[in-house]
């Protein structure tokens, strides 16, 4: 791998946005060594000079909230007013850990023998490589890097190779907040070609991963041989069950934002809506009436709420899933649609609703990552769920229902880490967000996103 550079490309129009500084293997080993030689002096502050640094990060980034939003839009394609949003959501991260750095506790346990005294302590884990994605620029960043500086770990940003931008200036901000060069790096280039230099190196205690799940469950295996620890957070497939006494306007506003939130592109996106066949023919028009009247465009023109999908490996997969869909017999009740211009980008993808879905269908079966929502109906609630839960993923769920022992029954027996009951738009900075089975392992935020970067030691005094 030489130094060469990494072009940016705007996924509206295909434009260059910027050629940036691709690493050299050379520089990303540097950049590993600082980090683990540092790790001494960034434990020399203390948890609540930790504290005060981050939270001045945090502050630097809401009077940069505009110009990173931006910055966003133009490298992810996501509507202004969702990287508005997103540089928010970002910023509470590095609140809550700013404040969880004080709350770092040992404990003291009683001993078997009173001469003895038994007392655990926790410490940094050491240097992270955490890997993010393109779908939240901002947040996946935050999102490990507040936890682990909080912690008193050292880190290194990998992020995405379609959004670097976002996070150069984030990591920027960092520095002038304070926070030493090389407490927070980041370093730049193709994931597939950086990922072994960080698993291999006996340098870096803790991978932090949010992306597809053939990526982490490569990263875990690369891991094993330096037993690092590892966090993942990977794909999502969610079902969203509507019963026959669910509030439907509810239900139809919430599925909407959680399933076109960002075209689709979020691991917590509303996958596939389970409807009590009693109440589909309502809900299916009303959920019509409101994606037909969803706008689509460039995400810089104020009002637009659905850019364009990522990349044509993402365009490609939403096409087909949709082509599939038709071709088993699922009808599209809206959009349908897709457009690209080969040679220069433009991957729109109309925000489409596919009735008589069915599980034979990919779209039934696999992360769609793209705004379209199919729909299937069910008499029995526990064929539903057992549906609902026939997937290796076990991201998010979601459910509509007003009956209280119907609610906390979804609750019991729904195999998934983060669950909405009569709710679809789930995350927030101090709950523990993560998934079950393929979708990943470890948590964060909430106190277990603390709890991920740092080790237990255990200490037992004698006479
Ligand atoms: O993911 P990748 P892609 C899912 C979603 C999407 C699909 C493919 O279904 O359609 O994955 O997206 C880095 N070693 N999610 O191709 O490849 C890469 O540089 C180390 C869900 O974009 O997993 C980027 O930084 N790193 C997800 C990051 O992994 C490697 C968000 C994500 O890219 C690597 C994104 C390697 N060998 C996609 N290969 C979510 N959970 O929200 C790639 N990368």
């Amino acid at each position: 791998m030489t130094g060469k550079t990494l072009a940016v490309n705007n996924p509206a129009n295909g434009e260059l946005i910027q050629e940036i500084h691709r690493n050299s293997e050379e520089e990303i080993v540097t950049c590993i060594k600082r980090g683990h030689d540092f790790l001494g002096e960034w434990n020399g502050y203390n948890a609540y000079e930790r504290s005060t640094l981050l939270k001045t990060w945090g502050e630097l980034i809401v009077q940069e909230k505009n110009s990173i939003a931006e910055v966003m839009t133009l490298e992810s394609g996501k509507p202004l007013q969702e990287s508005l949003e997103e540089v928010n959501y970002a910023v509470s991260y590095i609140e809550w850990f700013a404040e969880e750095a004080k709350r770092i506790y040992g404990r003291t346990v009683p001993a078997h023998k009173s001469s003895k005294r038994i007392v655990v302590t926790k410490e940094p884990v050491g240097l992270v490589a955490a890997i993010t994605p393109w779908n939240f620029p901002a947040a996946m960043m935050t999102r490990k890097a507040a936890p682990a500086l909080a912690a008193g770990c050292t880190c290194i940003i990998k992020p995405a190779e379609e959004t670097p931008l976002t996070s150069i200036r984030l990591v920027e901000l960092a520095h002038k907040a304070g926070i030493p060069p090389h407490a927070i790096q980041c370093v730049n280039g193709y994931g597939a070609e950086i990922g072994h230099l960080f698993t291999e190196s006996e340098y870096i205690q803790k991978i932090t991963f949010t992306g597809s799940t053939d990526v982490g469950k490569l990263l875990m295996a690369q891991s094993s041989n330096t037993m690092k620890h590892v966090s993942m957070e990977l794909g999502g497939h969610a079902p969203v069950i509507i019963t026959k006494d669910a509030d439907l306007d509810a239900a139809v506003t919430q599925t909407i934002a959680s399933k076109f939130r960002n075209a689709g592109q979020t691991c917590i996106s509303a996958n596939r809506v389970f409807v009590d066949e009693a109440i589909e023919k309502a809900f299916t028009e009303k959920l019509v009436q409101e994606v037909k009247k969803l706008k689509v465009g460039n995400g810089k023109d104020w009002g637009v709420q659905i850019g364009p999908v990522i990349n044509r490996s993402g365009y490609d997969k939403i096409s087909e899933q949709i082509d599939d869909a038709i071709s088993k017999g699922g009808s599209i009740a809206c959009g349908g649609e897709y457009n690209i211009n080969e040679n220069q980008g433009y991957y729109f993808v109309y925000p489409t609703v596919i009735a008589n879905a069915d599980e034979t269908m990919r779209i039934m079966k696999e992360e769609t990552f793209g705004p379209v929502l199919p729909i299937r109906t069910f008499k029995d609630i526990d064929k539903a769920i057992s549906s609902a839960n026939g997937t290796p993923f076990g991201l998010a769920a979601y459910y509509f229902t007003d009956n209280y022992k119907l609610g906390m029954y979804l609750h019991d027996k729904l195999h998934f880490g983060v669950l909405g009951w009569n709710d679809c738009t789930p995350s927030a900075a101090q709950a523990p967000f993560g998934g079950m089975k393929e979708s990943g392992l470890g948590r964060e935020g909430g106190t277990e996103g603390i709890e991920a970067y740092l080790e237990t030691k255990y200490l037992s005094i004698g006479e």
